[in-house]
């Protein structure tokens, strides 16, 4: 059997964001007894906590949505391209309603600890209001980016403003209108957080450290009839998602001439002979907008330095055309990283916001912070006076919300000894030496450089197919093989290395991180290609697992 004795409950599963939504939904559905437990206080996770102004997501609202019911993606009605935050945190609340997930949640709950009973074969789990429970499954449903950062800077406690993290905005009572604000961080939070406020504070600092390279967004009302025929061919769209290289449909709006529709993601590389007609493909992208849409204009831009030069060329040149001030152009423009190796960011009019009277852009490459002080923000050059300060500086992103959490397996190894040098798991999924124990989004899986509902969806699906599996043959352990997840960490880590992504100081490589080890974290491998990789593990009796302790033999 897949459960424990009576009374207990068979699967814990940490986090109530989309993954962990979808992940009772479908252990419901097995027949398990199961507990959800949420920090929030209510569902949606990355949705329920980033509620500062403009936040909003950078995948099409059509393709960021589950495909597992088909009422529930026909019913549900987007208004824009692109949504805002509290529509899609009105989605999970209505996905959580619809299939009454609510029963289960506990929510305003933090996990603090979990840890592998060898005797019992099942898993203990704590809570930070004193919890103890035990089920044999334990899911971490934690979140790629959901450990924001905390703000780490001398004289904080003496500001006296107030000051506000992106990650923890608060619910409501925040008053930025009409006052001075500023920003630190100018990542894809920054930028969206940027744009909205500019018009409605006194006076807007950005404090920059790195440029980023953003492109414009193309956010638009959705028209009905556009949506409606998406939905008539949601069957082959949501294919085509799950076989592509980032977890997006084709768009059926933007048709290529002569070709009718065709994905985005182009395969083909770029025609570096012809730097006009690269230069003609980018401009009707950039018309377009969204934010993968320039960089996938050519499959070699993450791996080829010429193509990946001339598209980041075209895109500092839209930046210099679009700033007045030629001295803030320079200073806006990213040099540091070739484009695509750090999330891209997409924007309505932030380069723009720079024309503005109200707005300054401090560089600290030129002018670092030397400490907050009871009036503001003090750089080397200044004092710039606040009344408010927003951190937009990011997130411990893939390894932090797991390693927060006291993870021991088998003999009371914990997870962060484990990891001390990186995270080690097998395919994303499991990880050796603890057993029952599955991550969806996890560290060498493609989650974080796809549309992550799509890599949710398939974790959640492959993590159910397994325990079912496991139900159906009495087997009540499964564990990867340490083996087999060397094998998988070394195949990432080689796909990594044939790609630009290890030159910039990314998120993606554990750089923007005091101390954390620097290793590319997502597998760069595509989501079409990793899902025919889950399916040939599962359909070969799940190797690289040892199922009871048995290890299937490996396939021919
Ligand atoms: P990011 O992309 O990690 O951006 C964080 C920003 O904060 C970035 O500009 C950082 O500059 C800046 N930062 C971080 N720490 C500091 C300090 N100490 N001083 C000054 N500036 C700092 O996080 P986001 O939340 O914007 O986006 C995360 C992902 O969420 C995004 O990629 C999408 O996938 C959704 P740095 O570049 O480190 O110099």
């Amino acid at each position: 059997p897949a459960g424990g004795r009576p009374g207990e409950l068979d699967a814990i599963v940490v986090g109530a964001g989309f993954a962990g939504l979808y992940m009772l939904h479908r252990l419901r559905g097995l027949g398990l007894r199961v507990r959800v437990f949420e920090r929030g206080d209510g569902v949606g996770g990355t949705w329920y906590w980033n509620r500062y102004p403009g936040a909003r997501c950078d995948v099409d609202s059509i393709d960021y949505s589950f495909s597992f019911d088909e009422d529930l993606q026909q019913e549900w009605v987007w208004t824009e391209r692109f949504a805002r935050q509290d529509e899609i945190l009105r989605y999970a609340e209505h996905v959580a309603d619809r299939f009454g997930l609510r029963a289960d949640i506990r929510l305003g709950t933090t996990v603090t600890a979990a840890t592998w009973d060898d005797r019992a074969g099942s898993w203990e789990v704590a809570t930070d209001r004193g919890d103890l429970c035990r089920a044999r499954w334990c899911i971490m449903a934690t979140g790629a980016l959901s450990a924001p950062k905390d703000p780490e800077f001398e004289g904080l406690e003496s500001f006296r403003g107030v000051w506000y993290q992106t990650g923890r905005w608060p619910q409501e009572g925040v008053r930025l209108a009409g006052r001075r604000v500023g920003v630190i961080g100018t990542g894809s939070t920054g930028i969206q957080l940027i744009t909205e406020i500019a018009p409605q504070v006194a006076h807007l600092d950005v404090f920059q450290r790195t440029p980023n390279f953003s492109v414009p967004q193309g956010n638009r009302p959705l028209d009905p009839g556009y949506q409606e025929r998406v939905k008539t061919d949601y069957p082959r769209g949501r294919e085509d998602a799950r076989s592509s290289r980032n977890g997006v449909m084709r768009t059926l709006d933007f048709p290529e001439p002569g070709h009718g529709v065709r994905p985005i993601q182009s395969a083909e590389p770029a025609p570096r002979d012809d730097p006009e007609a690269m230069r003609s493909e980018l401009e009707r992208r950039w018309a377009f907008g969204g934010a993968n849409i320039v960089t996938t204009a050519y499959a070699d831009v993450i791996v080829h330095p010429d193509t990946n030069a001339v598209v980041a060329d075209f895109v500092r040149d839209k930046i210099r055309a679009t700033v007045h001030d030629q001295a803030v152009a320079e200073a806006l423009l990213p040099h540091d990283h070739p484009i695509a190796t750090k999330r891209i960011c997409a924007d309505s009019g932030y380069y723009a916001t720079f024309n503005r009277d109200n707005v300054t852009l401090v560089d600290l490459r030129r002018t670092p912070i030397e400490t907050i002080v009871p009036e503001g923000i003090r750089t080397t050059e200044r004092t710039h006076p606040l009344d408010v300060i927003v951190f937009a500086t990011g997130f411990d992103a893939m390894t932090g919300a797991l390693l927060a959490m006291d993870l021991r397996g088998r003999d009371g190894v914990r997870l962060r000894e484990c990891w001390a040098a990186g995270p080690q798991t097998y395919l994303g999924l499991a990880i050796a030496g603890f057993p029952n124990l599955f991550t969806i989004t996890g560290p060498a899986s493609p989650s974080v450089l796809s549309n992550v509902i799509t890599s949710i969806e398939q974790h959640v699906d492959w993590i159910a197919g397994c325990i079912a599996h496991a139900r159906d043959r009495g087997v009540s352990e499964v564990e990867a093989t340490p083996e087999a997840q060397e094998r998988w960490m070394e195949h990432v880590a080689a796909l990594a290395d044939g790609t630009l992504f290890p030159r910039a100081d990314s998120w993606y490589m554990g750089a923007n991180v005091p101390g954390k080890p620097r290793v590319m974290l997502p597998y760069v491998g595509g989501v079409g290609t990793y899902r025919d990789v889950c399916d040939e593990v599962a359909a070969a009796s799940y190797e690289g697992f040892a199922l009871d302790g048995r290890v299937a033999a490996a396939a021919a």
